[in-house]
């Protein structure tokens, strides 16, 4: 990839850095997407990183274990006080991009050296395919200190900030998904069991009265269905909804039966292995926005339980996303689709008989929907990534 690269004063090549911002508002979003950014910006466009994240334990549990490789390249650094980063601010080179991430507000001493040192300034927003955010992708916005901080919005649209993905990730799902002794190896590695009841679904969702619902619908949908559930938001309100005994699904591995619904807990793995879980599986209910993309990537069918929003904001969001995705789909069976993706996220209220109906029908066409979400996750191959994407503006913006 091309990037403009410095050159110190006895005419060495510098490798560049960028000091990245993370804000943990709730979740794992944030530093979900802020590690994966760090990843792309140290691995793909050679930039040393520092990230610095308010809340460390959290960003913790998703780094890989082997993380160390990347540790000369990506410096993970507590973001507590203005006067412990001004301290960490003296060891450090001038950055040459500084990334505040879902608008964090920067500490004043990093804005203090940025007005010297005149770095390109990004604010990397939420992920958004709504036309707006398309527009406003890339625009600068002049700030107190006379600097532009231009908007990053990630997206599908070839205007848009594309979508992170690793160069090598197709060849690393075709590897594992051939394998079957890869994929074995990882479930062992993991607990998670070797096998399972019917199709098997991965669902990483929010707390929501919905589930009860869904769970019905699937144990009268006729065929066994396995759900391995991740995180812990699904599993509290079936709990709080008295659908399970709150002693049922405590642990990782735990498994508790409910007719043709085996439901299985599984443990929080590392962020690459998350996407081992979605190879795995035959569908997926995914959530926020990282776990979105990944699900896109890997081509099969899922449903999205969007973000909830104050005054509903996120349904325009998600009418957007299958509005671009899914425009396509035959309403032969992308009707029953969407009318279950609208019962998920609260836009309408089907009956129990309605939802049992449309899931059926959707069910008697998988294999289109299967191969609409392969052909949806393809397609998305023609637009750069957010990196390549980088990689060409900084080109043009210090042209
Ligand atoms: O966790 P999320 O719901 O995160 C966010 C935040 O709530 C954020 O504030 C909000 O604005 C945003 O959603 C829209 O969902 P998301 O974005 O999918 O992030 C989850 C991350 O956790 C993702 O990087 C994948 C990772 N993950 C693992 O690494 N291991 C796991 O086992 C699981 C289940 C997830």
């Amino acid at each position: 990839m091309s990037l403009i690269v410095p050159f110190s004063s006895d005419g060495h090549i510098e490798r560049a850095s960028v000091w990245l911002f993370v804000r943990v508002i709730d979740n794992f979003g944030d530093a979900g997407v802020g590690w994966r950014l760090a990843t792309g910006l140290a691995h793909e466009l050679n930039l040393t990183v520092y990230l610095w994240v308010d809340e460390p334990a959290v960003l913790a549990q998703l780094m890989p274990a082997d993380h160390q490789q990347s540790a000369a390249l990506i410096h993970v650094l507590p973001w507590r006080s203005d006067e412990e980063v001004a301290r960490q601010l003296q060891d450090l080179a001038d950055p040459h991009w500084v990334i505040e991430t879902f608008g964090c507000d920067l500490p004043a001493p990093v804005l203090a050296r940025m007005t010297r040192c005149r770095p390109l300034w990004l604010n990397w927003e939420y992920l958004s395919v709504e036309d707006w955010a398309v527009e406003m992708h890339g625009m600068p916005s002049l700030q107190p200190n006379a600097l532009a901080k231009y908007f990053w919005f990630m997206g599908i649209d070839e205007k848009s900030g594309g979508l992170l993905r690793e160069p090598d990730y197709q060849a690393r799902q075709l590897a594992f998904q051939s394998d079957p002794l890869q994929q074995a190896a990882f479930c062992r590695q993991y607990g998670l069991p070797l096998s399972h009841q019917g199709a098997l679904w991965l669902i990483f969702a929010y707390d929501a009265d919905i589930w009860p619902a869904w769970l019905a619908m699937w144990q009268h949908g006729g065929q066994p269905v396995t759900l391995w559930l991740a995180g812990s938001q699904v599993i509290h309100s079936l709990q709080r909804l008295g659908v399970i005994p709150v002693t049922a699904l405590q642990e990782a591995g735990d498994q508790y039966q409910c007719g043709v619904v085996t439901l299985v807990q599984i443990p929080f793995v590392p962020q690459p292995a998350f996407d081992q879980l979605l190879w795995l599986a035959d569908g997926a209910v995914v959530r926020g926005e990282d776990s979105l993309t990944r699900a896109l990537w890997a081509g099969l069918p899922f449903f999205w339980h969007i973000y909830p929003q104050a005054e509903e904001a996120h349904w325009p969001k998600l009418h957007a996303f299958w509005h671009k995705v899914a425009d396509q789909w035959p309403c032969a069976w992308a009707d029953d689709f969407r009318l279950l993706s609208d019962d998920m996220n609260d836009v309408v209220k089907l009956t129990s008989a309605g939802r049992l109906a449309a899931w059926q029908r959707l069910m008697q066409h998988q294999s289109a929907w299967q191969q609409a979400a392969k052909t949806a996750s393809l397609t998305l191959y023609d637009v750069p990534t957010a990196m390549e994407k980088l990689a060409r503006f900084q080109h043009d913006t210090l042209k």
